[in-house]
């Protein structure tokens, strides 16, 4: 049965190439979150090969800013004890469920919001969808980003998953933790992926570091859309209570 797993996994690897490995991650954007990736107090960390399952892991896929402020030490630990780094380098459960706790620095500013970005990639046995908490908290959007049906669970195979998760958070800490858990035995964590964004003036919707009129029809057109953005108050409904945090926010301003 291992034998078969590891099999499968490095089979995949040959298959889709080192580089290919993410098929539908996203890049945020002002248009489609509120700020662009490599933007000021924004910073980016993402995992694809994994050296240690119990942590040590440094973001090899991608790192923003880089060198990474002094002090942050981002990380992605597996706590369960079953998981073990595979030869592609992912972290992978044979005996019983994997947990993970990923350590997210960030900027410390204090007021405004932070959003942050979630994208994971798996393979085999799925997450516990139920499980993905930042700081305790839910996410207040949850997307499947690609799906891909790898083959028969008993000859390891199972499904190829991405999955974006964005939590919105009030003021902002130097520090995030993140958890999630597999739902079962033989998943494959393949990519974490993380973007975090402080916002001073969460009603700056354009992005350009001002709070005007613009950003006001900005929020209009997104709250008569229904957009899960326009979810102010971040209980996961877009009703008036949004409209009235959007209406604090913006005669706050920056
Ligand atoms: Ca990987
Ligand atoms: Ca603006
Ligand atoms: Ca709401």
């Amino acid at each position: 049965m291992t034998h078969r797993v590891m099999g499968s996994a490095l089979a995949l690897s040959a298959a889709v190439g080192p580089c290919a490995a993410q098929q539908a991650f996203v890049q945020p954007t002002v248009a489609t979150v509120g700020w662009d990736r490599f933007a000021p107090d924004s910073a980016y960390l993402a995992w694809d090969f994994f050296f240690v399952a119990s942590g040590g892991n440094s973001p090899d896929l991608g790192r923003y800013p880089n060198p990474l402020p002094t002090g942050w030490q981002p990380d992605v630990v597996e706590t369960s004890g079953f998981g073990f780094v595979t030869a592609t380098g992912n972290i992978y459960g044979l005996a019983g469920p994997t947990d993970f706790e990923v350590t997210i620095p960030s900027y410390g500013l204090g007021e405004g919001m932070t959003r942050v970005l979630v994208q994971l990639k798996t393979l085999g046995t799925e997450l516990d969808y139920d499980s993905v908490r930042l700081d305790g908290k839910a996410p207040a959007e949850v997307r499947e980003l690609y799906r891909f049906h790898l083959g028969p669970p008993q000859q390891g195979g199972g499904d190829d998953v991405e999955t974006l998760f964005r939590f919105d958070l009030a003021g902002n800490a130097s520090e995030y933790t993140l958890t999630f858990n597999a739902a079962e035995a033989s998943m494959s964590l393949d990519i974490v992926a993380v973007d975090t964004w402080v916002a001073a003036c969460p009603a700056d919707l354009t992005g350009d570091g001002r709070v005007d009129t613009n950003d006001f029809f900005a929020f209009l057109s997104i709250y008569q859309a229904g957009d899960p953005l326009a979810d102010f108050t971040g209980d996961g409904e877009v009703d008036t209570n949004d409209f009235f945090a959007f209406l604090g926010a913006y005669q706050q301003g920056c």
